[in-house]
């Protein structure tokens, strides 16, 4: 049988080099294996947990549509949809809510960090992770690529799995995270210390978003933060490191690596003669915008044909509702409701 694969991603802004390479990149590929039954999600209302403002999130998810489909990502072969688009979403964490300690919750880290971000702190952004549980365990999902920043979600998923099945009986598959060996946390061009982020990309210099044009990409990675080696008298070493002093060029290196699928050693000898920081950020550059032009060039065609996209969209929903109603009316029915 094949295994279940379920991924989400929020609307927030157009994604940026780190979501492309901690995800969506990679969803890419689960989708050519065989072995995979690939469902990517739109998170929408997971987006609201943060103020919105409607029209631009209406506009950035079908954006975020048509991105999906310029990166490779194929209807016919995966499952493509947006969350609120299908009920079991809202519905599923509801039950899942009336199940979970809050005290679980208090435990997130993401939490603390955006809760930080916020004037004021909607009860959404708290139960956050409860909705993302539903997504997952509503599906039967057995693996979640994600990037590091959402392992402790999907822990929180696997422990309400756990929790469901041991008060009502077996019901919930405990999925499994799937973290890439690398890349799995691209950080901030502006600030190599911090994850480069959706929320963030408003900050200049601090993303390079997928549709962002070449010049501008050229521009955020030459004024990147790296270390002082580049005004020494010697050319610094440009090596993978884990010193934080370092951070910035093992950002650069990192997505260098990923973009060009070369080995670390390879990576390195590419730069063994670099004359200083300045070659390393043109070649990085010069990779990035291979990637990313022709991704901006198909969609903007895409973008074109809305009512294509939409149908699209409608297309995910019913295949998406197929496989969770089920499960969600298995679930009220264990809990007791009346269906
Ligand atoms: P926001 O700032 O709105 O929370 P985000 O940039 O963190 O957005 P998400 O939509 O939350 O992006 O995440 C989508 C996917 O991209 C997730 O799998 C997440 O782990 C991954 N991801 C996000 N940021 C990075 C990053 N800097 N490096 C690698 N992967 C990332
Ligand atoms: N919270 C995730 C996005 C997300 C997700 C999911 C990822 C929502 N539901 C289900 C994997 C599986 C994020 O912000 N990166």
């Amino acid at each position: 049988m094949k295994r279940r694969v379920f991924s989400g991603i929020q609307p927030s802004d157009v994604i940026h080099i780190g979501n492309y390479i901690g995800a969506v990149r990679r969803w890419v590929e689960l989708q050519e294996n065989p072995e995979k039954d690939n469902i990517f999600c739109i998170v929408d209302l997971h987006a609201l947990t943060v103020p919105q403002d409607p029209l631009v999130l209406r506009d950035r998810t079908l954006e975020l549509m048509a991105l999906f489909l310029a990166v490779g990502l194929d209807p016919m072969k995966s499952t493509l949809f947006v969350q609120s688009h299908v009920t079991v979403h809202a519905e599923g964490a509801w039950l899942l809510n009336c199940i979970t300690p809050i005290g679980w919750l208090n435990k997130m880290t993401q939490f603390k960090d955006k809760s930080i971000k916020q004037e004021t702190i909607l009860t959404g952004l708290l139960d956050y992770p409860v909705l993302m549980a539903a997504d997952i365990l509503f599906y039967d999902t057995h693996e979640v690529p994600v990037g590091e920043d959402q392992k402790q979600h999907v822990e929180l998923a696997r422990n309400i799995a756990e929790r469901f099945n041991y008060h009502y009986g077996e019901t919930f598959i405990v999925p499994e995270p799937m973290i890439g060996s690398y890349g799995a946390r691209i950080m901030g061009l502006d600030d190599p210390t911090s994850k480069m982020s959706k929320s963030s990309s408003h900050i200049k210099g601090h993303a390079i978003r997928l549709l962002d044009d070449p010049k501008d990409i050229e521009r955020a990675i030459m004024r990147s933060k790296t270390d002082s080696g580049s005004m020494t008298d010697h050319a610094p070493e440009i090596r993978f490191s884990k010193d934080i002093e370092k951070a910035g060029v093992n950002n650069l290196l990192t997505i260098y690596q990923v973009l060009t699928s070369k080995s670390q050693e390879a990576v390195e000898q590419d730069f063994a003669n670099a004359r200083g920081y300045g070659d390393l950020k043109k070649a990085v550059a010069e990779v990035v915008i291979s990637v990313t032009e022709p991704i901006r060039a198909r969609h903007s065609e895409i973008i074109s044909d809305r009512a294509e996209l939409e149908r699209l969209m409608k297309l995910g929903a019913e295949k998406a509702r197929a496989i969770s109603e089920p499960r969600l009316r298995d679930v009220k029915h264990k809990m007791g409701l009346s269906l």
